[in-house]
């Protein structure tokens, strides 16, 4: 079993603590980014953290002290301790033009081929997808949305499969949508997106992932399949419940799931995830890997106010979801 990638020497890390038994386990000092870590944000989470130069940069949801959400860039030496732009990102749009959207938020980031892509939430008659790119994360262009409304959670994958760009996404509403499937839509160019498969639906024995699921970070390319972590959703007298999963998707067409967790992986437990602007939120929004040794970062949203780590070794987490694996009817077919 092996991830395909690169060395990531400098990962954050943390060896998994004696006597414990998950498959994910915190870091022992969360959360990483508390409340009103500059002076225009009240709460920074659901965000995305990529390597850059060495260290490491990050697109951060932010909520403002006005309560709306928009995105901002900040950097790390070590990926724990962040120093975030108190302004939002400035884009410009392909002609040279100031664009900024309405609100922004929950950010996924992914390399292709040496540019840096971003995918967002945006305001677009209702939640859809935004969707641009930098070089250096100092200056921003903002690309065509994907999608036409409503839809959230778009998440690129890191490379081209069979020559076109893929990326997953999940269609809603405009609200707090109560329902919600993983689909996966492909490009020849990053502006005409169709192909469109359904991946994944929520639902089955676990009753974590009933309500909906969304794609997480970017999809971790392994020897055993694209390993995609997922948030997945259930209802209680006092809300939804946010809950992280894992499934492994076919190499070559990831929009047949060979294995996905019955259980979850992670789900609020420590006070910063039970107690905060939104209680019970654990949302995957990205991963730093370290090909050769297999280990994985993953930074998460805890409760809608903070940024929290977690770690896995990728042949334990491999072995785990092989071995505790649900499929749901359609989940191994190319369902169109
Ligand atoms: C979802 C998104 C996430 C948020 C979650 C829980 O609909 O808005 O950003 O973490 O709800 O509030």
């Amino acid at each position: 079993m092996k991830i395909v990638g690169q060395p990531l020497p400098n990962i954050p890390w943390r060896d998994k603590p004696e006597g414990y038994d998950g498959v994910i386990w915190r870091f022992e000092a969360n959360p990483i980014i508390d409340w009103n870590p500059t002076k225009s944000t009240a709460r920074v989470f659901n965000s995305a953290v990529v390597p850059f130069h060495g260290a490491f940069v990050g697109v951060f949801r932010a909520d403002h002290k006005d309560g709306k959400a928009r995105i901002h860039v900040g950097h790390s030496v070590d990926g724990v301790t962040w120093e975030i732009d108190d302004n939002p990102i400035q884009w410009k749009d392909e002609s040279g033009q100031p664009y900024q959207p309405n609100y922004a938020y929950d950010p996924r980031v992914v390399e292709i081929e040496g540019t840096y892509y971003v995918v967002w939430c945006t305001d677009f008659g209702g939640a859809s997808l935004g969707f641009g790119m930098t070089k250096d994360f100092k200056e921003f262009v903002r690309l065509e949305n994907p999608f036409i409304p409503f839809n959230r959670n778009g998440v690129l994958f890191p490379r081209r499969v069979n020559g076109n760009y893929l990326m997953l996404s999940r269609p809603s509403d405009s609200g707090h949508t109560p329902f919600g499937d993983v689909f996966l839509s492909e490009s020849p160019d990053l502006v005409y997106w169709g192909r469109h498969r359904r991946v994944m639906k929520s639902g089955g024995s676990g009753w974590w992932q009933s309500v909906k699921i969304g794609a997480g970070p970017t999809p971790i390319e392994t020897s055993e399949g694209w390993l995609l972590f997922y948030h997945g959703v259930t209802g209680t007298c006092n809300g939804l419940v946010y809950s992280t999963g894992a499934a492994l998707l076919d190499l070559e067409n990831p929009s047949k799931v060979l294995y996905r967790t019955r259980e979850y992986l992670m789900t609020p437990e420590k006070p910063y995830e039970t107690t905060g602007f939104v209680p019970n939120v654990a949302f995957p929004c990205a991963t730093l890997v370290d090909a050769p040794s297999g280990r994985i970062a993953i930074y998460y949203g805890a409760a809608d106010t903070y940024v929290a780590l977690a770690f896995a070794q990728m042949d334990e987490l491999v072995d785990y979801i092989k071995n505790n694996s649900e499929l749901l009817p359609g989940d191994a077919e190319e369902y169109r």
